[in-house]
């Protein structure tokens, strides 16, 4: 066809598409939602991809569910196809768009709990913001052609045959059978393990693995309804076979002293020690370290549930969810925790923490688990002056929550979740005790300031304490609940640290601070065993003179002479005394540097099924048997 004389190039374009079929509008769209998807792959997901053939599968494995997607706008009638055609592709940006703004945090994709959840983490506030970019607006360029030429287009009436629908549907699944086919020869070992979403999608592709996503969570819904007291009986063998006896010499070295838990917000375990233009990020825990157990290779094993899934790992020593959170998710299960235990040792149980109650559906989860009082927003004076980000900022909290703690029942188990080093690290002018460093990251610069912040208000509260009279009968345990600077601001890390992080240190940068501290302490030792969040629980009860034998758990206790050297993460990974397995590869901890995967394979079948038999307790709600 012949532009007409005079006519502009858009205008050529015009003609070319003018009368067209919807199928080629549909044809066109497939294409573009492909290539779209392939791009954010590209330029947004880092999905470290290192073959030709490992490329090649990332360039195909978009076009199967591209083409079913939208083949799902066959289903309607040919005049309002087009219109079906640009809501899918509008709607499947939308999901690209979403898990974009989700990696560029965590490093991760999005799941159906991720999304059910939104509403118990106060819906999309400050720190989805911070994470949006003005290039993003590229990702609906091509809706914005589509839309124009639904619009001008003049739509012949020809019927998309039920022939060419069915080709459709055939070539959809003969790409996504060579799709497999091919992903079997370049990443077995991922249909060993199916935990990491990042190796899902870069094997099948961000479509397929949603649909993945969506078959797997709707499984624990018949698992629970067909379970039995059978296979609680099979868990408590594992359990069993596993159990070690405490340290004799600690067992009973707190009992009938309060526990004071303090979850230090985002912290991990670099910050201490850590100078910032010579100035010290954490002087005070720097100090209490000194004087406390310090465990120096202990590791967050949280997921998706960040804040909720550390205090579910310590309050039950499970493991969380491969997706979504515990709180959220599973509020009405049965479980044996830490509150409910200590109850019948005569101890009350309350958490204090500065943000509404219904976050991480707290207020639910806390009465599953047996806590007798949860002191939240509501409890607190909340000025524009003493709040930033979620809520209350830790120094007032502490102090607004002296009071309640005077009046608490003693014995106590008592939790303070701290809220101000929280991304986005937002730092009113008059609370900056430290100056920050200068990296191309303001989230990395700013992180030191916040976590300078924390440390005063921990260091406030020890005095509070002391002065209360509280101290001598209370045994204080920080910890920190999961990172803050999360891969994706890495790079400004090795900036601050002078030094490119390996494979190995980026893992070793999931350790947080794991302290234990006796009233009066002075006898500080720093202890080195590889551990994690799940052994907390069994730590406190040993230290309080409770026996854990009875117990469905996990977790061991760390003045055990007999603790392995061994951390499970969620992801599949796991560090054990001499290697870490990341990312589906096995490093030796000495050099950092790659060994055979033989090497790592003697934990393979124990990392499995520790994880899978954790998640049958949650997915059947097994413990309602116990
Ligand atoms: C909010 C606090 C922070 O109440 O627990 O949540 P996080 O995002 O860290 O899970
Ligand atoms: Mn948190």
């Amino acid at each position: 066809m012949e532009a007409p004389c005079g006519s502009t190039h858009l205008e050529v374009v015009y003609i070319l598409f003018r009368r067209h079929s919807t199928f080629t509008f549909y044809l066109t769209a497939v294409v573009l939602l492909w290539i779209k998807t392939f791009a954010v792959y590209e330029f947004y997901f880092d999905l470290n991809v290192h073959s030709l053939m490992g490329q090649f599968i990332l360039w195909m494995n978009p076009i199967s569910s591209v083409l079913l997607l939208l083949g799902m706008s066959f289903f309607f009638g040919n005049r309002v196809r087009p219109g079906w055609v640009l809501i899918i592709s509008f709607l499947s940006t939308m999901l690209l768009f979403a898990d974009l703004l989700y990696y560029r945090f965590y490093i991760d994709f999005i799941t159906i709990p991720v999304i059910t959840q939104l509403p118990s983490v106060g819906g999309l506030g400050q720190s989805t913001v911070a994470l949006m970019s003005p290039f993003d607006l590229f990702l609906f360029l091509d809706l914005i052609f589509l839309l124009w030429w639904l619009k001008a287009g003049t739509w012949t009436e020809t019927q998309v045959t039920r022939k060419t629908k069915l080709s459709v549907a055939a070539v959809a699944v003969l790409l996504l059978a060579a799709n497999v086919g091919l992903v079997k020869v370049e990443h077995p070992q991922m249909f060993e393990a199916f935990y990491n979403r990042k190796s899902i999608v870069k094997a099948f592709g961000a479509f397929n693995y949603h649909a993945y996503d969506i078959v797997a969570q709707a499984k624990p819904v018949a698992a629970r309804a067909f379970a039995s007291n059978s296979e609680l009986e099979q868990i408590e063998q594992y359990v069993n076979e596993h159990e070690i006896p405490p340290n004799q010499d600690l067992f009973g070295a707190a009992k009938g002293k309060n526990i004071i838990l303090i979850s230090l917000e985002s912290t991990q375990n670099f910050v201490i020690g850590q100078k910032i233009n010579g100035e010290e990020v954490t002087p005070f825990l720097n100090d209490l370290v000194k004087n406390s157990y310090y465990f120096d290779h202990f590791y967050h094993q949280t997921e998706q549930g960040k804040t909720s899934d550390a205090e579910f790992l310590i309050d039950s020593s499970l493991y969380p969810l491969p997706s979504g959170s515990v709180f959220v998710r599973y509020p009405e299960n049965e479980y044996n925790a830490l509150p409910e235990i200590l109850g019948d040792h005569g101890y009350y149980s309350a958490v204090f923490h500065g943000n509404e109650r219904t976050f991480w559906n707290r207020d639910e989860m806390y009465d599953s688990l047996g806590y007798d009082h949860f002191f939240s927003q509501r409890d607190y004076h909340l000025t524009d002056e003493n709040t930033i980000n979620y809520g209350l900022k830790d120094i007032p909290f502490f102090k607004q929550s002296m009071p309640y703690l005077k009046d608490l029942q003693q014995p106590f188990y008592s939790k303070f979740l701290l809220l101000s080093n929280h991304f986005p690290f937002l730092i009113d002018p008059e609370d900056r005790m430290i100056e920050p460093p200068h990296t191309d990251f303001e989230i990395v610069n700013n992180y030191f300031m916040t976590v300078r912040y924390e440390d005063e208000a921990v260091k406030k509260f020890f005095q509070m304490l002391k002065e209360s009279g509280l101290y001598k009968n209370s045994v204080i345990i920080l910890y920190g609940d999961h990172y803050g600077i999360s891969e994706a601001y890495e790079k400004g890390l090795e900036k601050v640290f002078n030094e490119e992080l390996s494979p190995v240190e980026k893992v070793k940068l999931q350790r947080v601070p794991f302290i234990i501290h006796f009233p009066g302490q002075t006898d500080g030792k720093t202890i080195h065993t590889v551990a994690g969040q799940v052994d907390i629980r069994p730590t406190i009860l040993h230290l309080l003179g409770i026996r854990t034998d009875d117990f469905l758990h996990f977790g061991h206790g760390l003045f055990s002479p007999q603790k392995e050297d061994f951390v499970i993460f969620r992801n599949g990974s796991f560090v054990t005394e001499n290697y870490i397995w990341s990312g589906n590869r096995c490093y030796s901890k000495s050099d950092g540097k790659k060994v055979s995967k033989a090497k790592c394979e003697p934990w393979f079948e124990r990392r499995s099924r520790e994880l899978e038999l954790s998640d049958m307790i949650l997915y059947e709600d097994l413990l309602r048997f116990k």
